[in-house]
């Protein structure tokens, strides 16, 4: 199967470079400059009309957003390396839950925190970063209970959706969000980002 991940290091991209390097699923990467504009052209806009990183293409043919290229990987390679739940099992559905709950639900918050934080001047505001900080706070409280009760998402075993919400919450630490006042989450998080598809160049 031909697989190519259209990239760019340090972006909404770099999660699925890793998640294919754990799955062991073999592909191509391009690199789409970001900064210079490369995603504007019109090749890669036919392939991704929104002009941004992440863009899976397979076979030829295009998909974007990383949460649903996180979840096409877990069911299409995850399930049959031990990855990701079989089908019509309770954990499979756990594992769409959580991994909209990292990427929609806590990933909103970081969305306003990363504007109200390092966005353009006009939106900058210690006021919306203090209030999204008790938002973030109370969600990481919510994942910190269920880390307390066992050591991974979705039981006793790492699974893609480990790397899914640690990729969400690893990047909303270098925002500054208080991951480190969540023991259980902290402590999950280090044992995430050890893992070796999480230290390639991505
Ligand atoms: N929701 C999109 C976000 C993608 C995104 O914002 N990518 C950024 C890099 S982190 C990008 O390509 N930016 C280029 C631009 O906006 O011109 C996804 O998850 O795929």
């Amino acid at each position: 199967m031909s697989i190519v991940l259209y990239w760019h290091p340090m972006s909404s991209a770099s999660p699925i470079a890793c998640a294919l390097v754990e799955l062991g699923v073999p592909h191509e990467r391009v690199k789409v400059d970001i900064r210079t504009g490369e995603q504007r052209r019109p090749e890669y806009l036919a392939l991704n009309p929104n002009g941004k990183v992440p863009t899976l293409t397979v076979e030829g043919a295009p998909m974007f957003e990383a949460l649903a290229i996180h979840l096409w990987l877990g069911h299409r390679f995850g399930i049959e390396r031990g990855l990701w739940p079989a089908a019509g099992t309770p954990e499979a559905l756990q594992a769409l839950s959580w991994c909209a709950w990292g990427y929609v639900t806590y990933g909103a918050l970081v969305g306003r925190l990363h504007v109200a934080t390092q966005g353009e001047e006009v939106w900058r505001s210690a006021a919306q970063a203090e209030a999204t900080m008790r938002g973030l706070s109370e969600l990481l409280a919510v994942l910190d209970a269920r880390l307390a009760a066992q050591p991974w998402m979705l039981g006793a075993d790492y699974s893609l959706v480990d790397l899914v919400v640690g990729s969400v919450l690893g990047y909303s630490v270098y925002l500054g969000a208080p991951v480190n006042d969540h023991p259980h989450v902290k402590d999950w998080l280090a044992r995430v980002q050890a893992r070796p598809a999480m230290q390639i160049e991505s």
